[in-house]
């Protein structure tokens, strides 16, 4: 078993849609392990996303991350990195494969429903961000 990290983005909290992106992540097969609701600052996801910090969309991007609370989860799964990438969809929602939670729910490249995990080495970094050892389950 692997554990990965998701965030639910301030679009998905302020359309509602916490609950139908959650019961399909436990559908596809995943076991959450921690889940909080935070809202950034934006200094809190300058310091989250500081590996983009040279992109052009860097400063949108931390504006809409700290525009409205979101929802960090802990989740586990056989290959959970890979697998909630492709549950995810590609980076543009309108780019996204149908039935992917980003063609579902997103609206476009930046307000695009939920973030995952790249990598094992970017799970353990984005993981300790949000959470301590006591809040992680397993
Ligand atoms: P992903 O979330 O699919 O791993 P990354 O890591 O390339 O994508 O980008 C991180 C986040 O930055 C994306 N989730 C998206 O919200 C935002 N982003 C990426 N590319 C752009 C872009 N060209 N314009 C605006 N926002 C972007």
């Amino acid at each position: 078993m692997e554990k990965t990290f998701t965030i639910l983005k301030p679009d998905t909290v302020k359309a509602g849609n916490i609950g139908a992106i959650i019961s399909q992540l436990e559908k596809e097969g995943f076991r959450i392990r921690a889940m909080k609701m935070v809202h950034l600052t934006e200094a809190q996801a300058q310091g989250f996303y500081y590996v983009h910090k040279e992109r052009p969309f860097f400063g949108s991007l931390v504006k809409f991350m700290s525009e409205g609370p979101i929802v960090p989860m802990v989740l586990e799964a056989d290959n959970a990195i890979e697998k909630l990438r492709k549950v995810m969809g590609a980076t543009d929602s309108k780019k996204a494969e149908a039935g992917t939670i980003r063609k579902q729910f997103g609206t476009d490249i930046e307000r695009n429903a939920i973030h995952g995990s790249d990598g094992p080495e970017t799970a353990a970094f984005e993981i300790a961000y949000f959470f301590s050892q006591l809040e992680v389950v397993g």
